[in-house]
């Protein structure tokens, strides 16, 4: 980023003056080119609040980070990314910042330090936290900004990484930049209260009032801000007010607006403002400024011709960056054997990752003085320091959020969500943010981040602490879900997950924890993929995983007592998934395959499984494939009740029989 001080000086003016026009003069271009049908969908101008990003920016260092809202596109030239690619980019053309993958309100450009807008109001936060995270970690002293709307300061998201943020007294500077409106609703018809900055203050957070209309005072509150964050007392946040001159996006005829409203913030828009004073002041002259703006004028349509001759994006390349390239596998080192527990085995599995990786951070909701509910992280913070290992604010999208961000700076969080039922109330960190890094980025970024999460019913769990939600998981491209079903596997799936160069997320469950078997430890890292045939058997093939990879074998052993052999393939990965393990299932259970899984029945992974064998076995199948699962029921909490429910060793076994017959 050109991180070109910012003085009162001439020169200061009449640059000021260039960058703000440059970002007006650009976004008026793309509603033009919009109209015209140039660019298709939707475009949220920033037409009004220019001084805000060309001051902020000018108030930081050459390495820091800029993460935007959705109406981001001056941020991003403000940060220094090439014009013609942000207008080709919102063009959704071949020679975009993102390749015409991102579009108006997603672009980035890692190499410019600006790591994205973000078309989820607020969602930028938690990742700014984790970007600072790193920042921390790594000892760069770099300074994260992330812009939001005032809108968004009522989102939970906000609040959850403003709490972080000064729980870890990271360096993130949060800019609200308060135009007046969120979308189509008066700031002042949904808060009680006028602005933000009572609201940073009373979660302790040093908070201040900026006219976001003049670049000189944006600029120098956020070098007083970066200042503080360097010096280790940050988070700040900023109050900038400003004007919001057009509608909400391209095609809002604003017919819920006041005439007076528009007629006011015109009159107070923030270039006009500038060049008046510059010609009160004697800064600069009318000659001069006139000249800028020819010039910034001719950037601008040189850039749209660019633009116009510009090739959209090849077809061919759909498909790439979903994930990175599979790791090495390594050669074996020193490999032994221990009687575990699944949950010592996870705990060892941690315990070297912290050990041979200094990127790794362990944190979450109980993780680091107690060891978590479960004890899985027992030990290591005394062992690795409350710097790596970690207890969060009860602020599960922070949590999520900031292990994105601190993933994409190069860390490898892992992250702890204290039951699969909470990550709900965060899902986006996962389902909108973590998977999407590397595709929109096309590569230049990532987020090898691992998501730890136990689920799954043990006796007297409630309705809201039984679920199995692996099928969420794995309906979203861009991550790995993986099941662990044994103490081996909570070894080496979480190791697995920590070394995959993609967003992971790993279920074990509570009610395997204290099984016990030897494990392997110490040899060489598998890749986060491939089932595992755990028992075999030529009459019928149970296809499964977690915690009902037992109870299929319990089926098994009891059937091979009747005379009857039936296989179990344990999944693991759904997501991805191992489709020849799934093919041999077919052939080696002679066409009869029974899914099984703790999930309830409808829309549960099973029928995926199903799904595929249909399509692509059916010729193989000898009766259709029977799925079992949880019937379309809410979870009681009374044992016999969940017992009633919930698929045992005989419910598969008797399914077999009846497959067979
Ligand atoms: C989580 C989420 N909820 C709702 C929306 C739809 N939406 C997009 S912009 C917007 C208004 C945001 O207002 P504000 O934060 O004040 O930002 P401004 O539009 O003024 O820049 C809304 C509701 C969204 N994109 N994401």
């Amino acid at each position: 980023m050109p991180r070109r001080e910012l003085d009162t000086t001439e020169l200061f003016v009449q640059s000021a003056y260039r960058r703000m026009l440059l970002i007006r003069k650009l976004e008026e271009r793309t509603l033009e080119l919009s109209a015209e049908g140039l660019i298709a969908g939707s475009i949220h101008p920033s037409l009004g609040q220019e001084a805000i990003p060309v001051g902020a920016v000018a108030g930081l260092q050459e390495n820091d980070r800029v993460l935007a809202t959705y109406r981001g596109h001056g941020w991003a030239i403000a940060a220094g990314c090439d014009p013609t690619a942000v207008l080709a980019e919102i063009a959704q053309r071949e020679g975009g910042t993102n390749g015409g993958r991102a579009g108006s309100a997603l672009l980035s450009d890692p190499a410019h330090g600006f790591l994205g807008e973000n078309s989820i109001v607020g969602a930028g936060v938690p990742i700014a936290d984790g970007v600072a995270l790193a920042a921390k970690a790594q000892g760069t002293g770099r300074v994260v900004v992330t812009s939001i709307g005032d809108g968004a300061m009522n989102q939970g998201s906000v609040t959850e990484g403003l709490v972080f943020a000064a729980a870890r007294n990271l360096p993130v500077i949060v800019i609200v930049e308060n135009n007046g409106w969120a979308e189509m609703t008066k700031g002042d018809a949904i808060n009680r209260l006028d602005g933000f900055v009572a609201r940073g203050e009373a979660l302790g957070i040093e908070s201040h009032l900026v006219d976001g209309l003049d670049p000189f005072a944006v600029q120098r509150a956020v070098r007083d801000a970066a200042e503080k964050c360097r010096r280790g007392v940050g988070p700040v946040l900023l109050e900038c007010m400003t004007v919001r001159l057009k509608g909400h996006y391209n095609r809002d005829i604003e017919h819920y607006r006041s005439v007076e409203d528009r007629s006011d913030a015109a009159a107070r828009e923030p270039i006009h403002r500038l060049r008046e004073s510059a010609l009160d002041l004697g800064l600069s002259d009318e000659n001069e400024l006139d000249a800028i703006e020819r010039e910034v004028q001719a950037q601008v349509d040189a850039a749209t011709d660019a633009v116009r001759a510009m090739a959209l994006p090849d077809v061919s390349t759909v498909f790439e960056h979903l994930y990175g390239p599979p790791i090495e596998l390594s050669a074996s080192t020193d490999e032994s054997e221990q009687e575990l527990t699944y949950q010592r085995a996870a705990n060892l599995a941690l315990r070297t990752e912290l050990l041979e990786r200094p990127e790794v951070l362990v944190y979450g909701e109980d993780v680091g003085h107690g060891g978590g509910i479960f004890g899985v992280t027992r030990g290591l913070q005394k062992e690795f320091g409350s710097e790596r290992v970690f207890d969060t604010p009860i602020a599960e999208a922070a949590i999520l959020g900031s292990a994105v961000g601190a993933a994409m700076e190069g860390m490898r969080p892992i992250v702890e969500i204290m039951w699969a039922d909470f990550v709900f109330v965060a899902f986006d960190q996962i389902i909108n943010q973590a998977s999407n890094v590397r595709y929109i980025n096309s590569g230049r970024l990532s987020a090898p981040l691992t998501i730890r999460m136990q689920q799954g019913v043990t006796a007297g769990s409630c309705a809201q602490h039984s679920q199995s939600i692996e099928a969420f998981f794995a309906h979203i491209p861009g991550i790995k879900v993986g099941l662990v079903s044994n103490p081996q596997d909570a070894y080496d799936m979480l190791r697995a997950a920590v070394a995959d160069p993609d967003p992971t997320v790993v279920v074990e469950f509570r009610s395997l924890y204290q099984e016990s078997a030897p494990v392997r430890i110490g040899g060489p890292v598998q890749r986060a993929e491939g089932a595992r045939v755990r028992r075999a058997g030529g009459d019928a093939t149970i296809v499964t995983w977690g915690a009902m990879v037992p109870k299929a074998i319990a089926a098994a052993e009891a059937l091979a007592d009747e005379g009857t052999n039936v296989g179990v393939v344990d999944l693991r990965w759904l997501r991805p998934l191992d489709d020849e393990a799934i093919e041999r299932a077919v052939i080696d259970g002679g066409g009869r395959v029974i899914v099984a899984h703790e999930a309830t029945s409808t829309g549960g992974f099973g029928a995926e499984v199903a799904a595929r064998i249909a399509e692509r076995h059916g010729a193989l199948l000898k009766a259709p494939v029977r799925r079992i699962g949880t019937p379309d029921v809410r979870m009681p909490a009374a044992p016999n009740l969940q017992d009633a429910l919930i698929p045992q060793s005989s419910t598969i076994a008797q399914a077999v029989r009846e497959l067979i017959a």
